[in-house]
């Protein structure tokens, strides 16, 4: 498949490693990917649904101990502890290399080594890189073959070149205690043992595509960002653009394919999608921010699809996808999950391959769930209706705002703008979010997750900072204008005040409308809020009074955050001092 000495030598050392009995390069043929879905349906690894209403899709399930991300036992491993940083577990590479290796060494032994050749970002773009992950899971193969460009290409694009990653995932007995995901940033390696779950298998995603590509852009000067990109149309045709951070699970993929309300739509508005999960952003000619979707496909969350929550998701959904941990509707091979629609399967086996009682079904108890919340599906890009032209085209586009936002339900108000962009960086450094499913632990828990990368940043968090505050300097008066939105305030019955979805297409518009100095806005000690009439409520049932409830920043709350921000910023032995200016421009404005 090629000749790359550095690529040759490394496949030679795996398969000594491993001692598979055969070794698949995946071409990324059609014929190829066919011929192992046949084989997973034989082994019962997938099955195939109803060809007529879900042609070319099929359902995995995978173990019950195997169903998200596992950050406890992530590692980066970095030859001094302190480039890892404080955010992350680390383990010196030497030791970590030989526990991974011990676990994983003769384990492909009876099974095929298969070898994925996948380029992050268009084949050939300036903004993509390569890597290559070798894999005992036809799952694996299949889902890398949707998320990312795979196959002989990627190789002969790479050439001799030294520039790529390597992963190493090896299912092993899928034992939990024995799982780890180790990124080896300095040595452009990952290694993922004893897990079957996209997250912590699909390498080309998290682990290289924030991992490893947040420690490459910081080395070289760019940035990787667990960041959805959208274009926003107005009605003259001009497309401006959003990337926008959000943690886990907390509503990316359905704010990438908003449905602008009617009333925007007649006028002209349209919503294109560019990424749901991940942006690269790099500096361009012209010094404007530009940014590409690394990905290739859509690993979306399940439960709460539907319709009206996102049209264009669930239609991305109808052809060549994969579904995990979805449930299995027996009356005509379909799926189903929480949230798709009301009208419960009678006939469903539950994602741990039970028969499912819908009986028995209580909204308010996961474990009578037919689908696991963190349940997912694996969609190619090209069936979303509204996908960007731009979205394969690798160039790159142009960024007019940042956006960080979290769930939370007090404190955070609607939307306010940051003062510049270093208190931008600020504003992204204090986030803080519910925890969710996507992650295995507690939910429902508010924990700070700077810039949504606390699980995914690849290097001490302080020089992660910095590298923010780099950017901005070297992107001077060209820098996106930074935001904070939080679509999940509640009232004091717990009720969401904000309709969401689409409707935050109303928020998205002042934004634009700010990039372009079109809006106003009243300086709090925040940042800058909207006067309210500029949040356009049209055919909306809300009333102004409720609008301004979730605008106003609550001092004391401010107050008490802050002094919650003063401890959490502790643990950060290498806070750029311009953050620590920060927030102590924060208590002082609070004061005043
Ligand atoms: C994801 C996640 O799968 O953030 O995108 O967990
Ligand atoms: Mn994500």
């Amino acid at each position: 498949m090629t000749t790359n000495a550095t690529v040759t030598k490394w496949i030679e050392e795996m398969k000594a490693l491993l001692n598979p009995d055969q070794v698949v390069w995946i071409t990324g043929d059609e014929a190829q990917l066919e011929a192992l879905r046949e084989e997973a349906v034989k082994t019962g690894e997938l099955e195939k649904l109803n060809e007529e209403k879900l042609p070319g899709c099929y359902l995995h399930r995978t173990r019950q101990n195997d169903v998200a991300r596992v950050e406890d036992r992530t590692f980066i491993c970095t030859s001094v502890k302190e480039d890892a940083g404080p955010t992350n577990n680390w383990c010196a590479p030497a030791e970590m290399y030989k526990k991974l290796y011990d676990i994983a060494r003769g384990t492909y032994q009876g099974r095929t080594m298969y070898i994925i050749p996948f380029s992050m970002g268009p084949i050939g773009s300036p903004l993509a890189k390569a890597g290559i992950e070798v894999t005992d899971s036809i799952y694996v193969v299949l889902n890398m073959a949707i998320m990312t460009r795979v196959g002989t290409k990627v190789l002969e694009v790479l050439g001799d070149s030294n520039d790529w990653v390597r992963g190493l995932h090896a299912k092993c007995d899928v034992d939990p205690e024995k799982r780890y995901i180790c990124q080896f940033p300095e040595d452009n390696t990952i290694i993922s043992v004893n897990s079957a779950y996209g997250g912590n298998v699909l390498l080309g995603k998290k682990c290289f595509a924030l991992r490893i590509a947040s420690y490459q852009g910081w080395k070289e000067g760019w940035m990787a960002e667990h960041m959805l990109i959208l274009g926003i149309e107005n009605p003259q045709g001009e497309v401006k653009y959003i990337a926008a951070a959000f943690p886990s699970a907390c509503g990316k993929t359905n704010l990438a394919m908003l449905i602008p309300p009617e009333y925007l739509r007649k006028k002209g508005y349209k919503v294109w999608t560019v990424g749901d999960d991940i942006a690269w952003m790099r500096i361009g000619a012209d010094g404007r921010l530009y940014a590409i979707n690394p990905e290739n496909g859509f690993f979306g969350v399940a439960p709460g699809t539907n319709e009206k929550s996102n049209f264009n998701a669930l239609a991305s959904t109808k052809k060549n996808t994969i579904f995990t941990n979805v449930a299995h509707d027996l009356n005509d091979n379909t799926v189903w999950w929480e949230g798709l629609n009301k009208d419960l399967p009678q006939n469903a086996i539950d994602w741990k391959g039970n028969p499912w009682d819908p009986s028995k079904f209580d909204k308010a108890d996961k474990s009578t769930c037919a689908a696991h919340p963190n349940s997912r599906f694996t969609a190619p890009a090209v069936n979303c209706p509204c996908i960007s032209e731009e979205f394969d085209k690798g160039a790159g586009v142009p960024i007019s705002a940042i956006v960080f936002g979290g769930r939370r339900a007090k404190l955070a108000p609607l939307v306010y703008q940051s003062k510049d962009w270093n208190n931008g960086v600020f504003v992204g450094a204090i986030m803080a979010s519910e925890t969710t499913a996507a992650a295995a632990g507690a939910v429902g828990v508010v924990r700070h997750d700077p810039m949504a990368m606390l699980p995914f940043c690849g290097y001490n968090m302080g020089d992660y900072f910095q590298h923010w505050l780099d950017m901005g300097a070297k992107l001077g008066d060209k820098a996106p204008k930074i935001f904070n939105v939080n679509w999940f305030r509640t009232d004091d019955e717990g009720n969401f005040i904000w309709p969401g979805f689409g409707d935050n297409m109303r928020v998205l518009n002042w934004i634009i409308d700010r990039c372009e100095g079109k809006a106003e806005a009243s300086e709090t000690a925040i940042g800058y809020i909207p006067q309210p009439e500029d949040i356009d409520l049209t055919d909306l049932d809300m009333d102004i009074e409720t609008l301004k409830s979730i605008l106003t920043v609550d001092k004391q709350a401010w107050v008490d955050y802050a002094a919650d921000v003063t401890e959490y910023f502790k643990k950060f032995d290498r806070l750029p001092a311009e953050l620590a200016s920060q927030l102590e421009s924060l208590k002082a404005n609070l004061n005043k």
